[in-house]
């Protein structure tokens, strides 16, 4: 039985995980740097321990801190988020030898799947489809033009110990690869620390689409579908479906078994989310993530299971409580993720204090965050200021739900992506739930439609701005008690 948990995390997903523990009745000790003195999971958590400075490898990312933390507070359990230490198989073994139960899985899932070569390898062996490519690291020019001969050009290097995206080169012909090559080894060596690379066949336009799966350590595992994450910016993704528009209840059952079967041959416990590549009706294992995803909502309102508490409950040693034929998928969801940044300007942050902050709120709407009026969004870490959810009973009314709920949303103080994700939910390929990961390059039209929805939405955000207007106020109540309308003098009549 876990009694108590340590967040090794800040932000919403710390809150998220909080209130999963309060359900449970599980004690929380939060733990916060410099800049986080005055965040909301801090408030939140039965306890909170301050470890160090903002920078997070001075707070968030010590390992020696975190245990420590742990130890004093008598956490007998760890959930690391996602983000820092939630990927780091030193952190997994160092807690199992320090008798604290890490909330993920053990360390040789993690460092398998975190070394992109070592996955894609394990993964032939499991008998999982990869994009055509090279199966070991590819260390000379000659190597790579012999396999090229096979796959055929373009093709995409990519950095063993990254991940995500990060450091990628494409290359269309024979006389960009000995430059290519080079390249990116160095800035891998750079970046990850191992200059180890790997060769693909590029595909062109594919979906990003990845599959939820919850193991236990009974042997137990189970799929709860897929999500789509094809809208993505700079390898951030901005927006995240479930389920996706092109996957058909065959497919799904394919794709869901085979992402269990790679669970398997790592003896996967937990949640964990297997990406896939697809294009043209295949599908390519991609990259595995061994934590709990930030897009993980959209999952839990369709099929109605809370992640974070069946990550508890298996770390805690339980059976899956459910099997395979026990979970349904119900209706639809789209997640936004809403950034201070500014769309108009390419997407630069603008972090900063938060002088007037409303949620939307209403049926099927979702907000996971941890902001509130006056906060201060720090410029140190990334600059997310919630995860807007919205659910409907089909992608259209998912859709509707969510223009509604962002016309609603005010965010004062600094600028935010809410214009970007009004217009995406108007863009007729969207709607039309063609996607692709190059989704944002090809909407040219989407700066435009921008500046048009900002205009024409000014009314009614300066409206709803106005509970944040203290002159504003008091001149619309001067003028009330002019007209005569007095609170008690000349009651409204209540409904
Ligand atoms: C690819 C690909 C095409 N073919 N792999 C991997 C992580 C994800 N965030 C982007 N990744 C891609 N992997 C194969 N075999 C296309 C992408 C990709 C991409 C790659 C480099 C630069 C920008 C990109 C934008 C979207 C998708």
């Amino acid at each position: 039985m876990i009694k108590k948990v340590l967040i090794a995390n800040r932000g919403e997903i710390a809150v998220r995980v909080i209130r999963s523990c309060r359900e449970l009745g599980i004690r929380t000790v939060a733990v916060f740097s410099e800049a986080d003195r005055s965040s909301q999971h801090v408030r939140y958590a039965d306890e909170a321990f301050f470890i160090g400075p903002s920078p997070s490898n001075e707070s968030y990312l010590v390992i020696d801190k975190i245990l420590e933390t742990a130890k004093i507070s008598k956490c007998d359990a760890i959930h690391p988020g996602y983000g820092f230490l939630s990927e780091n198989a030193e952190f997994s073994d160092r807690c199992k030898k320090d008798g604290v139960i890490f909330i993920g899985p053990h360390s040789h899932a993690i460092s398998t799947m975190g070394d992109k070569i070592t996955a894609r390898e394990t993964m032939i062996k499991a008998g999982v489809p990869v994009v055509p490519g090279s199966n070991a690291c590819v260390s000379d020019s000659d190597q790579a033009k012999n396999l090229i001969t096979e796959v055929g050009y373009p093709v995409i290097i990519k950095p063993s110990g990254g991940g995500g995206g990060i450091g990628m080169t494409i290359v269309k012909k024979e006389t960009e690869l000995d430059e290519a090559l080079e390249s990116t080894c160095k800035i891998a060596a750079k970046t990850f620390g191992i200059s180890d690379v790997y060769i693909e066949k590029y595909l062109p336009n594919p979906r990003h689409i990845e599959f939820q799966i919850l193991s236990d350590s009974h042997g137990n595992a189970i799929h709860l579908g897929e999500r789509e994450c094809s809208i993505q910016r700079r390898h951030q993704k901005l927006i995240e479906e479930s389920p996706s528009p092109v996957i058909t209840p065959e497919l799904r059952s394919r794709m869901g078994e085979t992402a269990i079967k790679a669970g398997r041959w790592v003896n996967y416990e937990g949640a964990g989310t297997i990406e896939f590549l697809y294009s043209n009706g295949n599908f390519y294992f991609l990259e595995a993530n061994t934590r709990v995803q930030v897009e993980h909502p959209v999952t839990e309102m369709v099929y109605g299971i809370d992640i974070v508490k069946e990550q508890i409950s298996i770390a805690s040693g339980n059976p899956l409580s459910f099997k395979q034929d026990d979970v349904r998928a119900r209706g639809w969801a789209i997640e936004c993720r809403i950034n201070a940044e500014d769309p108009l300007n390419r997407f630069v942050p603008s972090p900063g204090k938060l002088s007037g902050y409303r949620s939307p709120g209403g049926i099927g709407v979702r907000i996971d965050s941890s902001v509130y009026t006056r906060y201060t969004i720090p410029p140190i870490y990334d600059p997310m200021i919630s995860k807007l959810i919205a659910w409907g009973r089909d992608r259209d009314g998912a859709i509707q739900r969510m223009r509604r709920a962002l016309y609603e949303y005010i965010i004062l103080g600094v600028k935010t992506n809410i214009p970007f994700h009004k217009a995406v939910m108007e863009n007729e390929r969207f709607i039309s739930g063609e996607l692709t990961t190059h989704f944002i390059e090809n909407e040219t039209s989407l700066l435009e439609d921008m500046k048009r929805i900002i205009e024409r939405d000014k009314p009614m955000e300066e409206r709803l701005s106005q509970i944040f207007d203290e002159k504003k106020r008091i001149a619309a109540i001067a003028a009330a008690v002019v007209a005569g309308h007095l609170p008690g003098k000349n009651p409204p009549q209540s409904e």
